[in-house]
């Protein structure tokens, strides 16, 4: 039996049906569509949206970039269990996802990606917004989803949507391969009729199904466990997406092992354990960072070890170090020539727990992270209430708001100093209380983002820090908000400026050049060889952000100092809709790095004294960097 659609009609007909099921909870796969209309989706996708909108809801967005975000959002909050499609025109509506689907890639985050494409007859190209190539006719701006996308495909025959709609969906359920999934949908043929199976729009459940250790890979891993005298374990952000934090926790409390998190990890163990050593790397606390110099068997789960992580390489010195990772991506497991244990998160590490029946770790590297943790937690509790004046420290505002937000109220945050910040200061007691999106940290993804986290987890409050950098790139979301009522703080640092590449410019001897928001003369006094240090005067621009976001329609409160941040913050979480607390920080201010470097290279000739002694540095520290080759 057969039934006469349009490819856009039984496409969506399909994604409303799909289904997701782990550990015997079913739910809908698909939490709705994000779009915006051009010609390139408007009668196609568009119509089909219309007609089915009672069984996958429709929001709009303000920009294509953002929805993809959003999506990325959703899709964490809920543990890659679910997802948002999002869909838009031909050309510059489509171009304008790419970023949010390497975004998506690089977190491996679920998104399913509709863009308009040109038409698959030709027959009135070029059509308005098309990029001609004239050796290849094939070719489209589409095909920049190509390398950041997990799956890729260009529908250019009505039948081509079945198998093309079926893969779709098993590289966004896949937890080793998911990430974004492109479907290119030429305009004229998502308005063509075909006959569609029944069976193709039937409700289809896709089980995740806990992949086990291999045995004979899991004695091995205890074999090093055994033999290891100072273990610790880097979770990463696959202890969340597996839940396997009681897992985590239970292995800890009989083995004594101590945990560092990842920026995706973040939250895997409740921070006030007595083993937890907080944040791991290049943003890491001083008690992970000197636990992580000594280790002699690393033991990663879910993570996929960046740069930040392994503080590019410099983080595992002990000569002897040997490194063991549970991943459910194998291209993961492999990594730093580690004993690859492919496997699910929570199986694995209660596989583990069970094959070492009873072993504890040596007393004095328990006892060394017990007391590094506590030192740790004295030096949190130092900086949120340092009383820095006149302007507040960013580290005082995190405080406050780690406070307002509760147990289970969600952090958001993406790039410039907060991730940095949040990562070693937040406290956070719920695996799913922390979402800094570091694998792209992309400057905007943050109140798209925490727009998707609470689409996801409406009975949370979500708390969107973002910097005045941020704030300025993609603040346009804050408009979709309001018009679909979706309750999130967004509290918005500003410091004037990119404070954390002018920080780094600083310290590889550029002095902040280009970094501050500032009148073109000034800038330039500032940008001087001999400018860019705290004592510059120097008066801000005439930019009123509260403003800008009162404008979209925000409830905005403004705090000066901490004490009025607290009340802000509670008043902002009784509004009825989006609100901005707006606050200055004093962006000298900084939390300082604890005993760690991160690789970003200095030139080697300059005129400059300052260029020169940083590369100095520079050379020295590079000696610190390992290269993880051994065998294990
Ligand atoms: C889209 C994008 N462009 C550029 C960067 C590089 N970058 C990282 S942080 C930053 C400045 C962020 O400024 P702001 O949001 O004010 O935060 P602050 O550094 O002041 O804390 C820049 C330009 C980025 N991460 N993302
Ligand atoms: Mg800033």
């Amino acid at each position: 039996m057969s039934v006469r659609l349009t490819v856009a009609q039984a496409l969506i007909r399909f994604l409303a049906v799909q289904e997701i099921e782990r550990d015997g909870r079913r739910a809908r796969f698909f939490g709705g569509c994000f779009g915006i209309f051009g010609h390139g989706n408007v009668a196609g996708l568009g119509q089909a949206l219309q007609q089915h909108e009672e069984v996958l809801p429709y929001r709009q967005g303000r920009n294509e970039q953002a929805m993809v975000h959003l999506a990325s959002g959703y899709a964490r909050q809920r543990n890659r269990l679910g997802a948002l499609v999002c869909t838009t025109s031909v050309g510059p509506g489509a171009t304008n996802m790419v970023t949010g689907a390497a975004l998506a890639t690089v977190n491996r985050l679920p998104v399913l990606l509709l863009p308009g494409d040109t038409f698959g007859s030709r027959r009135p190209h070029p059509v308005l917004q098309q990029l001609e190539v004239p050796h290849d006719a094939t070719v489209s701006v589409n095909d920049c989803f190509r390398p950041v996308s997990r799956y890729f495909d260009r529908i250019e025959r009505p039948e081509q949507v079945l198998p093309s709609a079926l893969e779709a969906m098993r590289v966004l359920t896949d937890q080793a391969e998911t990430g974004a999934v492109t479907l290119a949908m030429p305009e004229d043929v998502q308005t063509e009729a075909f006959d569609v199976p029944e069976e193709f729009l039937e409700p289809r459940v896709w089980t995740i199904w806990r992949q086990p250790p291999i045995p004979g890979a899991l004695a091995r891993a205890t074999e090093l466990i055994r033999a290891a005298r100072r273990p610790v374990i880097v979770a990463g952000g696959g202890v969340i997406y597996s839940e396997a934090s009681a897992a985590l926790l239970e292995l800890v409390d009989a083995t004594g092992i101590p945990v560092a998190e990842t920026q995706a990890g973040r939250g895997a163990l409740d921070s006030d354990h007595p083993l937890a050593l907080g944040a791991v790397g290049a943003t890491g606390t001083a008690a992970a960072n000197r636990l992580a110099r000594d280790a002699d068997l690393v033991i990663g789960v879910g993570t996929r070890w960046t740069d930040f992580t392994t503080a590019s390489q410099s983080a595992f010195r002990n000569p002897d170090v040997r490194f063991l990772n549970l991943n459910v991506a194998a291209f993961d497991a492999a990594k730093q020539s580690g004993l690859a244990l492919v496997c699910d998160a929570r199986e694995g590490l209660a596989a583990i727990h069970k094959t070492l029946a009873g072993h504890r770790i040596a007393p004095e590297w328990e006892s060394r992270a017990r007391e590094e943790s506590g030192a740790w937690a004295e030096e949190v509790e130092r900086l949120v209430h340092a009383g820095h004046e006149p302007l507040p420290s960013q580290a005082e505002v995190i405080g406050a708001v780690n406070e307002a937000a509760g147990p289970t109220g969600v952090v958001v945050s993406a790039a410039g100093s907060m991730p940095g910040d949040l990562h070693k200061l937040w406290r956070s007691h719920d695996p799913k209380s922390y979402h800094v999106e570091y694998g792209y940290s992309c400057m905007g993804y943050e109140i798209p983002g925490g727009m998707g986290v609470k689409l996801a987890a409406p009975e949370r409050e979500v708390f969107v820090m973002i910097g005045d950098g941020s704030y300025l790139m993609l603040p346009g979301e804050l408009a979709t908000a309001v018009a679909e009522g979706i309750r999130i703080v967004v509290v918005l640092v500003d410091n004037h400026g990119y404070a954390s590449i002018g920080a780094l410019s600083r310290s590889l001897g550029s002095a902040g050049f280009g970094t501050h928001y500032r009148r073109r003369e000034e800038r330039q006094l500032l940008d001087a060889p001999n400018g860019g240090g705290p004592a510059q005067p120097a008066e801000p621009l005439p930019i009123d952000l509260a403003a800008n976001a009162e404008s979209l329609g925000a409830a905005v409160f403004r705090a000066r100092g901490v004490e009025e941040l607290r009340a802000a913050l509670d008043d902002a979480r009784r509004a009825p809709g989006p609100s901005v607390v707006y606050v200055e920080v004093d962006r000298y201010a900084g939390v300082p790095t604890y005993e760690s470097w991160w690789d970003v290279p200095v030139a080697e000739v300059s005129d400059d004294p300052r260029v020169q002694a940083a590369r100095t540095e520079y050379e020295e520290a590079r000696r610190a960097q390992r290269q993880h080759v051994r065998p294990s």
